[in-house]
């Protein structure tokens, strides 16, 4: 299986994540990319290929040109104003507030984002532009033939909707490949997110549309981040009702659960007839993440990599989430190694 991978995700290099009232090492490192790469040339996977340079054609397809604009500048206009530590929202247009764009820096920030979790600095917005080229050369590839291909996305994306960052992300990377599938000439185009968090951001991109299939397996909204999406009972709206599917679980959720799950899921996209298939791949399913609550073992990411295989589907791999860094790369690889290993 080829891996698109790009070095300049290096420049997503946070000093700082809001995590239980203090400012602690992002969980989202830039050493995660580096443990699955080296993972990948350990078991020779197959080639790793750089990005190509798409521009912003299909990312203004996916995202607000406003908030894509506002990305740009976030990190420049807050140290105009003379901000001293990384850029963080604080204030939210919550409940029976205006929804006006502010002028200031600090309010733009609380206009755009979903959660305070997520800091921006210098380099932040570089970085992101580049998973959403990985991802869009991923899915050239698999367009050009590849049964299977890898975009090592780094940030991730899947928190990322249409016009708001967070969850360690500033640009859906999976719904970017999607769209690009879709304007390249499938017809549909499934997405399957077994991140162990909801993928609220494409869900909020698709919602309303028929021709991209949404599923997505996850921490219970009730108790896990995001909390306000990703309830079994959010099914799509007009044309798209029936092209969402989610699937809540409890904590401590094991493998044979779960794995039920994906079956669903994979039967729905069955149905579905997709020309083209995105997995968006986080691991902190996995026992030991120190953010999640699944109990997924490293051997059942090769089983489930498998079960994906047996859809046939040219599949493009989009990386998410997982943070037990010592085994990043094994548990992604094996996803990957499964697929490879059952693919007809
Ligand atoms: C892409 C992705 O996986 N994003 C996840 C973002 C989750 N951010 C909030 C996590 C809050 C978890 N707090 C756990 C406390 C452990 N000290
Ligand atoms: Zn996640």
């Amino acid at each position: 299986m080829k891996t698109i991978f790009t070095e300049k995700h290096n420049l997503r290099n946070a000093k700082t994540e809001l995590d239980g009232g203090q400012l602690v090492e992002p969980f989202e490192r830039p050493s995660r990319a580096k443990y699955i790469i080296n993972r990948i040339k350990e078991v020779e996977l197959g080639a790793i290929l750089e990005p190509k340079d798409f521009g912003f054609d299909i990312i203004h397809k996916i995202h607000d040109r406003d908030y894509v604009d506002f990305m740009q500048v976030a990190w420049q206009e807050w140290q105009d104003e003379g901000m001293l530590g990384e850029a963080i929202a604080s204030t939210w247009p919550a409940r029976r507030m205006s929804s006006r764009i502010p002028q200031n820096i600090d309010g733009k920030l609380g206009y755009y984002a979903m959660a305070a979790e997520t800091s921006i600095n210098e380099g932040t917005w570089e970085a992101a532009y580049w998973a959403a080229q990985v991802a869009l050369t991923g899915a050239e590839e698999v367009q050009s033939g590849e049964v299977g291909v890898f975009a090592l996305c780094r940030p991730p994306g899947h928190h990322c909707a249409l016009d708001m960052y967070g969850g360690y992300c500033f640009l859906n990377n999976a719904a970017i490949a999607a769209q690009s599938f879709l304007d390249k000439g499938s017809e549909r185009v499934a997405i399957v997110d077994v991140d162990f968090h909801h993928g609220n951001g494409t869900q909020d991109i698709f919602y309303k549309r028929k021709d991209v299939l949404f599923c997505s397996l996850h921490g219970d909204p009730y108790d896990a981040f995001p909390y306000f999406l990703g309830h079994a009972d959010e099914k799509g709206e007009g044309e798209g009702l029936g092209y969402n599917y989610n699937y809540p679980m409890k904590p401590k959720t094991q493998f044979d659960e779960w794995r039920i799950a994906l079956y669903d899921a994979l039967s729905k996209v069955k149905d579905f007839k997709p020309d083209t298939l995105v997995i968006s791949l986080g691991v902190d399913t996995f026992e030991n993440d120190p953010i999640s609550f699944f109990k997924l073992k490293s051997d059942d990411f090769k089983t489930y990599g498998a079960d994906i295989a047996k859809l046939g589907l040219p599949t493009l791999f989009v990386m998410e989430g997982g943070y037990d860094i010592g085994e990043i790369g094994i548990n992604t690889v094996n996803v990957l190694q499964g697929f490879e290993q059952a693919k007809s």
